[in-house]
């Protein structure tokens, strides 16, 4: 008994002095474990004889009792301060000044082009790109623009220096030479669209010799105008963020598409402004027409059993038209007076369902 009464006193003791998680742990093994002093206390009741066994059973119980109920209640001061010790150290200092705003601006030119490419990825395209520098293929003969094709005076090229076998490379004029290289990359279907820097001998107040255009192609089966209609229907409505816009296609000419068609779009201009979607002035915002068989077929493609639309677009035109900037050339000085102020917030990119411009 007596020794019972000191092992009690001592765990006791020891569970009170524990500092940690751990060594309660271990302290609770060493009493109550399989091989704890307790435990090998109560191994030793079956060799005592029956009346002494029932007491010292008794009181061995009342021990362990208190030494569980000790170990309860260290551990949960223990794990109390450990939780202090942890908020101690998460503390924020509230009183500290909120994170700078990020300085950064988005082009216009930029924003435009993540507005559009995110309203054609909603509808199953995907991105294209290709070199600014091209070959006469690519960038012409194979859109259906021989050499000898009035188109190419048009185009107001830049030529690189001729090669020794008389070849010259050049400056791309449209980012058609990109849908070129993704036909010949791989077989149809194609639904890509392809935003870029082009370049044309052009300098005034409303050409700039490097611009940016986005163009779109689709090749599939069984592919007609309907297709192409509903199509630029759906990108106007959510790039101009209206409910309806009234469309009209204009015949026209493109040595890559037939037939072609120039689109305007309804608006209104009264009052110094120009207002999509309501009016009754029209305004052309781009080109795009059937995908010429000479051009399938320039690629290897069979037009008898694919067809396909395309159409192309200036896209810092557009940029001036949705934001109201006034003046073209603005756009490449790098003011950064100018960025802020026409600029858009970085990291905040355009999302179909919360509005593209926010
Ligand atoms: C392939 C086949 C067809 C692209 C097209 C236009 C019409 C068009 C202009 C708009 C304003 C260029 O920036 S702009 O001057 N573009 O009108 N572009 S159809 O047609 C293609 C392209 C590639 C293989």
């Amino acid at each position: 008994m007596q020794d019972v009464t000191k092992l009690e006193t001592e765990l006791l003791a020891r569970i009170e002095a524990a500092a940690t998680l751990d060594a309660l742990e271990a302290e609770r093994v060493g009493a109550l474990g399989r091989k704890g002093r307790i435990t090998e206390l109560m191994k030793g009741l079956g060799g005592m004889e029956a009346e002494a066994r029932k007491s010292f059973a008794a009181e061995l119980n009342r021990t362990k009792d208190r030494v569980a109920d000790a170990l309860a209640t260290r551990k949960e001061a223990l794990a109390a301060k450990a939780l202090d010790a942890r908020l101690a150290g998460e503390r924020i200092d509230i009183t500290l000044p909120p994170a700078p705003e990020p300085q950064g601006r988005i082009h216009p030119v930029s924003q435009v082009i993540d507005e559009i490419t995110e309203i054609f990825a909603a509808m199953g395209f995907t991105i294209a790109e290709g070199p600014d520098i091209e070959d006469d293929f690519h960038n012409f003969t194979a859109l259906n623009i021989p050499p000898d094709h009035p188109a190419r005076q048009m185009h107001d090229t830049f030529y690189l220096p001729e090669k020794p076998d008389g070849s010259r490379l050049l400056l791309r004029t449209h980012t058609s030479p990109v849908q070129i290289r993704s036909m010949q990359a791989g077989p149809p279907p194609h639904r890509i669209v392809v935003p870029g820097r082009t370049y044309r001998i052009d300098s005034d107040a409303t050409h700039t010799p490097m611009f940016h255009q986005i163009e779109g192609l689709v090749i599939d089966r069984d592919i007609h105008m309907g297709h192409l209609k509903g199509t630029l229907a759906e990108f106007c409505r959510a790039f101009f963020e209206v409910e309806r816009v009234n469309m009209r296609f204009r015949p026209s000419y493109f040595p890559f598409t037939e037939p072609s068609a120039e689109v305007d779009i309804g608006c209104d201009r009264s009052g110094g402004q120009i207002r999509i979607g309501e009016g009754s002035d029209w305004l052309e915002i781009l080109g795009c027409g059937m995908v010429h068989p000479k051009v399938l077929e320039a690629v290897g493609i069979d037009p008898n059993e694919w067809q396909g639309f395309a159409w192309g677009m200036g896209i810092d035109r557009i940029a001036m038209l949705k934001y109201g900037i006034p003046d073209l050339r603005a756009f490449f000085d790098s003011d950064l007076r100018w960025l802020r102020h026409y600029g858009f917030q970085a990291l905040d990119l355009p999302r179909l369902g919360e509005g593209l411009s926010r």
